[in-house]
């Protein structure tokens, strides 16, 4: 006779393996051939961070496929050396600024502005799962990685950290971390406009239509300049110093150097690169709070915002016990997973967006820090709140972190993509037995 534990395992393993095969599923539906898109209606093109993410998912089942991802990406890189956040491969009017409100005069069309450089950390990932494969693959994508590393130390590091000209720049798009620098944005005299993003998914979900009105704002300015970089950052309405894309290149440059070391490369620039943004941190530290944060580098104000930004240190080795101490308490707070803003601040919504829902992908770049930092322990408490998430309420695109509501768009691929290269592993996984409720329309 089967005993209990042994039932509850097989049905546990059953379960797995449907999620995997959903997983899988929405993978292959928002593959669009040579890149993924986000998910359908709502995010219709490539987006930067998106593709990295999705690549890492590809290659639990089709390595080849997972090259061909970050090939896709950076082949979009501009002759700057800056790889685009949305690459608009094909037309379609469901997405709102489209093309021609970027007007970046790029083929392929792209937007004018960067994501987080996590396509690095993911190529070293995906090489390190078969170097034999991979190191053909990598030799192709490794020297536009290396430009666009220069890109970021050359027009974003100019004042020491990693700074972005756009919130959408930092992926964290309504993060309270920009809020001080989005007030100083004068968005009342942009060209009328109708958003789309709001026809896909609930409004109190997304940004106000007063953020939109600042974002499209300085989307104007970009495009006035021609997007020339140095006007952007001299004289742009918005320029704040990201401590999360600080982290993630500070990663980056140190997978970049490992992989141009296993390609014979020379790597001592990339180590400079490193060496000056790790001496900017101290820049970053809000010493009245005890977090590293966000600034304004016009006024040189800090956020005042404990948030996922912050966290990201462990990343790149640079936490200390205060970050620890907030870190454990903003987790403890909520019951899935690390909340993307404290929910003690006082901007904190559980459903809107970057201001305090739990982002599944943002758990995984969490935990990759959290072994880098020698802690497993929380690396897999983390996996498991995730995996238990995931498992109850499906591959959205974030959750409300105090009760599990799905937020945002539905089959969406990073969230798909984490759970096979990262969430499901382990036979440990809790499996709750409750449906998901959709969150879009
Ligand atoms: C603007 C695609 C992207 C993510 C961002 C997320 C959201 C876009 C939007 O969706 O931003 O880039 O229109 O809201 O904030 O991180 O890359 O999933």
């Amino acid at each position: 006779m089967m005993t209990k534990m042994l039932m509850t395992k097989i049905t546990n393993m059953t379960k797995m393996n449907d999620l995997d095969a959903q997983a899988q599923q929405i993978l292959r539906g928002n593959d669009q051939g040579t890149y993924t898109v986000p998910t359908h209606g709502l995010y219709p093109y490539q987006w930067n961070w998106d593709s990295a993410l999705a690549a890492w998912g590809v290659a639990t089942f089709d390595l080849g496929r997972a090259w061909d991802e970050l090939d896709t990406l950076m082949a979009s890189q501009w002759d700057t050396g800056m790889v685009p956040h949305i690459i608009f491969h094909r037309p379609c009017l469901e997405y709102f600024p489209g093309p021609e409100v970027w007007d970046t005069k790029q083929s392929p069309p792209s937007s004018g502005i960067s994501q987080p450089p996590v396509a690095t950390i993911i190529a070293r990932l995906i090489w390190e799962q078969d170097p034999a494969i991979g190191r053909a693959r990598l030799s192709q994508v490794y020297p536009a990685l290396l430009r666009w590393h220069r890109w970021w130390h050359e027009a974003r590091c100019m004042h020491g950290p990693a700074a972005v000209v756009h919130p959408w720049e930092s992926g964290r798009d309504n993060a309270p971390d920009w809020d001080s620098g989005m007030a100083a944005v004068d968005g009342a005299r942009v060209a009328p406009y109708v958003r789309r993003d709001t026809r896909h998914v609930l409004p109190h979900m997304r940004p106000t239509r007063k953020d939109y009105d600042r974002y499209i704002a300085m989307v104007e300015f970009g495009r006035g300049t021609g997007w020339k970089d140095r006007v952007i950052t001299e004289q742009g309405p918005f320029l704040m110093a990201d401590p999360a894309i600080t982290f993630i290149l500070l990663r980056a440059h140190e997978d970049l150097c490992a992989m141009g070391r296993g390609l014979g490369q020379d790597t001592s620039e990339i180590e400079q690169w490193a060496d000056a943004l790790r001496a900017s941190l101290p820049f970053l530290w809000n010493d009245a709070l005890g977090t590293y944060d966000a600034r304004d580098l016009r006024s040189g104000a800090f956020a005042n915002t404990i948030s996922i930004g912050g966290f990201l240190a462990y990343l790149a080795g640079a936490a200390k016990p205060q970050l620890d101490a907030h870190l454990h308490r903003v987790w403890d707070a909520v019951q899935f997973g690390i909340p993307s803003t404290d929910p003690a601040h006082s901007a904190f919504d559980a459903q809107k967006y970057w201001r305090g829902p739990c982002w599944p992908m943002m758990n995984a770049l969490l935990a990759l820090g959290f072994r880098a930092a020698g802690r497993d322990d929380w690396a897999e408490r983390l996996r498991r709140d995730t995996a238990a998430l995931l498992a109850a309420h499906g591959f959205y695109e974030y959750f409300n972190p105090l009760d599990g509501t799905p937020c945002g768009g539905s089959n969406f691929t990073w969230t798909a993509a984490i759970w096979l290269a990262w969430a499901r592993q382990g036979s440990e996984t809790p499996m709750p037995q409750n449906d998901a409720k959709g969150a879009t329309r």
